[in-house]
């Protein structure tokens, strides 16, 4: 104990006399033009940024170093390292004790500071020679590394000195997340997407800090997640999708994948068993879960509505703790969504009583139900939450017993409507949403919700239009970055006209990750590959 204590003592100790050896060796200064951190195109906007107008050189002389011996804070140096390299091809060494020569650090900072009082906070100092993130945990520092990701130069500046120097302005930044929860949903099931696109997807979202992925595994058209006490249910039920291709499913050892390579970006997998609607595939899998009485077939359709299990059958809830118990083991998040929408055939009496036994199994196997709206009819727990998708009325009924809402109102955050009547892909049912609809409302007052019962924002993406990841692109980007500033910033930190400059400059990063977005015309995007015109040709 003792010794781990002087060891940390000791390298704290020897990192200071870095810096401070670093600022005395006034050789190694570089003229540097005056910058503007307050003009850094920061998505989502942190809380404070205080510039000082001048510049810490990001060069070959620069290294890493993390707090050591806490859990967490030498993989987010690595993940920060292992970005730097891929964005800009160099070297930047992690807690290395190299003979190397290093002129200037960066010190990821586990720090038990009042001020940061939230697991998400973090502060960054930039100055000339060092870069201090301070974090109470690995998980603010991720989120804080995302911050300096974001501000440093696309290209280098080679008149400064005989190697490559990117210029990250100096000055201070205070964050912290007005909402825990910030969210997307991809829906696997009406189209399958593979365990790459999902990453793709995880690397995209986290670097705008949403922390959440809610995955939306079964439906009518498909069941996407192997249950090994219940082989049928992806032999046949993960099949088909909607249009009639293959469809497909994750192998219990992918979803472990995908579960780890979110926790590796901080974020929360959820998963979701939608029920006792939209259980075609599941019926025609296993026929006697099926409680309309009609003999399913492979449905590779979009209609809703039309299918419910058994909801008064022993065996379907023996069929669904199974489901919940193979699932459940598999995910460490506390959350198990249980679907619970657009039940239309499902008898009201029934429905209610089918949400409560299912709360109870969720609660057996240690997580949180999490359902659409409609499960606040029931006589549920407040430790339950609900779904905001559509009925204001189901949103008051939650409130009413206590729960918190997830805010993912259709008209607002549905990444599957389409932009306006030309987009290439989308629905329109619940309204269009151009990039600045998506972003021009206020979470924190919507439809009289307390701000105490708002857990976050969840931007769902259904995917009856959508087939593949270029499709899917189209649909999420840009509006998910607006949703990452609606649910990470405050209301008094967001403003259109300036999230339209800083969106207009995600362009080249965008670009570099080869994502497809689509070019709106109300911005006036830096730099960008497709024209509002090509985008819209088909
Ligand atoms: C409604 S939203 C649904 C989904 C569809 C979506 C299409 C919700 C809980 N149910 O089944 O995919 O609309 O926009």
């Amino acid at each position: 104990m003792f010794k781990s204590m002087m060891t940390r003592t000791l390298s704290v100790l020897s990192v200071c006399a870095l810096i401070v050896a670093c600022q005395k060796e006034e050789k190694s200064r570089i003229n540097f033009p005056p910058t503007d951190l307050a003009k850094e195109n920061f998505i989502p906007k942190p809380l404070k940024v205080i510039p000082t107008n001048q510049a810490f050189g990001l060069d070959r002389f620069t290294a890493i170093y993390t707090t050591p011996n806490v859990e967490g804070f030498s993989e987010v140096g690595q993940f920060l390292s292992d970005k730097i390299k891929a964005q800009l091809d160099l070297d930047v060494l992690v807690n290395s004790d190299s003979d190397e020569p290093v002129e200037r650090i960066i010190y990821i900072n586990q720090s038990d500071s009042l001020e940061l009082d939230s697991p998400e906070g973090y502060q960054l100092y930039i100055t000339q020679d060092s870069v201090i993130l301070n974090s109470n945990t690995a998980e603010g520092a991720f989120r804080g590394i995302q911050t300096l990701r974001q501000a440093i130069p696309e290209e280098s500046n080679d008149t400064l000195a005989e190697q490559r120097i990117w210029p990250i302005p100096t000055g201070k930044i205070i964050d912290n997340p007005n909402f825990g929860f910030r969210g997307s949903m991809l829906d696997v099931a009406r189209h399958f997407f593979s365990v790459e696109d999902v990453k793709k997807y995880i690397d995209l979202l986290s670097y705008y800090k949403i922390n959440v992925l809610h995955l939306h595994l079964s439906d009518d058209q498909g069941w996407r997640i192997e249950i090994k006490s219940w082989p049928k249910l992806t032999e046949i039920g993960g099949s088909t999708e909607v249009g009639g291709e293959a469809g497909g499913f994750y192998t219990q050892e992918d979803y472990k994948e995908i579960v780890a390579y979110a926790a590796k970006h901080y974020m929360t997998i959820i998963p979701e068993i939608d029920m006792p609607g939209h259980t075609n595939a599941a019926s025609v899998s296993y026929p006697f879960l099926n409680g309309n009485g009609k003999t399913p077939k492979l449905y590779e359709g979009t209609r809703v509505g039309f299918s419910t299990f058994d909801t008064r059958k022993d065996t379907v809830y023996a069929f669904i703790d199974d489901v919940i118990r193979e699932i459940s083991a598999i995910t460490p998040g506390p959350y198990f969504h249980i679907g619970g929408d657009e039940s239309h055939v499902t008898k009201k009496k029934d429905f209610n009583y089918f949400v409560e036994k299912v709360e109870k199994i969720v609660q057996k196997h240690g997580k949180r139900m999490i359902g659409w709206d409609e499960i606040a009819t029931a006589n549920i727990d407040s430790t339950s939450i609900s779904q905001y998708w559509s009925s204001g009325d189901n949103a008051q009924k939650a409130v009413k017993k206590g729960m918190q809402v997830i805010l993912s109102p259709a008209k607002k955050t549905y990444l599957d409507m389409q932009y306006d009547s030309l987009s290439k892909h989308g629905l329109h049912w619940a309204a269009y949403i151009p990039v600045d609809s998506a972003y021009v409302w206020t979470p924190e007052e919507y439809e009289g919700i307390p701000m105490e019962n708002i857990l976050g924002v969840e931007a769902p993406l259904w995917s009856e239009t959508i087939s593949n990841i270029d499709e899917l692109e189209y649909l999420a980007f840009p509006r998910v970055i607006g949703y990452s500033e609606l649910s990470w910033s405050t209301k008094e930190n967001r403003d259109w006209e300036s999230f339209k400059v800083r969106l207009a400059n995600q362009a080249p990063y965008l670009d570099r990750m080869d994502v497809k977005y689509y070019a709106s015309p109300l911005i006036d995007w830096k730099k960008s590959r497709y024209t509002y015109e090509e985008i819209n040709k088909d």
